[in-house]
């Protein structure tokens, strides 16, 4: 793919882009292109079609199409929809915050605990509260990883230890304690009813109380933590989907020795 795309001053991809404006991309730019997918309370059939077309268009999506439609059952149906946006968002005044590393491999991180700290270090996770998702932190711990990412407990310089799911914040705390974790990984994945901002604050608030807090580097993951979020809750950091064991350690690693917890 042309570097251009991504070029924000040269354009070369395409002379129509203009990153104050812009839009989805189906196949050609600007033609706002979307595709969705819904599923409506009423039987498949032409009058469902029609429902699911007329649905699109309320959206505000112009020239609806219903590409796709299944009967998940008698009185369900799952519809595939395209139709063109016509809003555009202006991407050159958008800033977030995110992690500022370049992500090193095992081996470098391997290296530069061994060059910086001198000693093995300790990290301990879980999936906390009443959270009972696991898939998420044992991507980021197991020893055989996940997407091609190994996972922390394969690490020569890092001593990993897994309490699985629905660990209460107090129990996950006497563990940190009794095994002097240099760094603590929190998974949330549930999020209904802002279970996980209570939940997450809650730890926050419990380690200060402890006198913890600043002697470690806390951070939180899941499929809706961004990193502006675990900021706003005094984490040190948060990763969503995407990042891996290798993002989270150079991450814990280089904040550790940048705050002297060495
Ligand atoms: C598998 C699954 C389950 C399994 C979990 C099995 C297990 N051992 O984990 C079971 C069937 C038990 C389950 C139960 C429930 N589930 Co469920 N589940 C899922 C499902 C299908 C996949 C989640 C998953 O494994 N993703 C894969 C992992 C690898 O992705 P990930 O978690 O995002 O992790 C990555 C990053 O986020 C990050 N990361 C994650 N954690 C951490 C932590 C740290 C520290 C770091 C650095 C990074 C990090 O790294 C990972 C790799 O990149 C999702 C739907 C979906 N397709 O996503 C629903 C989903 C998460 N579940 C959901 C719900 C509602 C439930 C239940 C409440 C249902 C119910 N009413 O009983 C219960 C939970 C009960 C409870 N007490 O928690 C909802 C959550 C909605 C919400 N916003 O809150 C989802 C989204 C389904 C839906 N669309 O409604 N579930």
């Amino acid at each position: 793919m042309s570097a251009g795309l991504y070029s924000t001053d040269k354009k070369e991809f395409d002379k129509t882009l203009d990153l104050t404006k812009i839009k989805p991309y189906g196949d050609t730019m600007n033609d706002g292109k979307v595709q969705l997918s819904f599923t409506l309370p009423v039987p498949d059939g032409d009058k469902a079609v029609e429902a699911a077309k007329q649905l699109v268009k309320k959206m505000g999506l112009l020239e609806p199409s219903i590409v796709h439609h299944k009967a998940l059952d008698k009185n369900f149906t799952f519809f595939v929809a395209y139709g063109s946006c016509t809003e555009t968002i202006d991407y050159e005044s958008i800033h977030v915050q995110s992690v500022e590393v370049d992500t090193m491999s095992m081996e470098e991180v391997d290296d530069y605990i061994r060059e910086h700290i001198k000693r093995k270090i300790v990290i301990l996770g879980a999936s906390t509260g009443t959270d009972a998702h696991t898939v998420g932190i044992d991507a980021v711990m197991n020893m055989k990883g996940y997407a091609g990412h190994y996972g922390l407990e394969r690490y020569q310089m890092i001593e990993a230890y897994n309490l699985g799911s629905q660990v209460e914040n107090e129990d996950f705390i006497k563990k940190a304690i009794e095994v002097k974790a240099d760094v603590l990984l929190v998974s949330q994945t549930v999020t209904q009813k802002n279970v996980h901002i209570q939940n997450l604050t809650n730890l926050v608030e419990l380690l200060e109380a402890e006198g913890l807090r600043d002697k470690i580097v806390l951070i939180c993951g899941g499929p809706r933590i961004t990193h502006e979020l675990a900021k706003e809750l005094g984490y040190d950091a948060g990763f969503g989907p995407g990042k891996y064991a290798d993002d989270v350690a150079t991450f814990a690693v280089t904040d550790m020795v940048e705050r002297g917890l060495i």
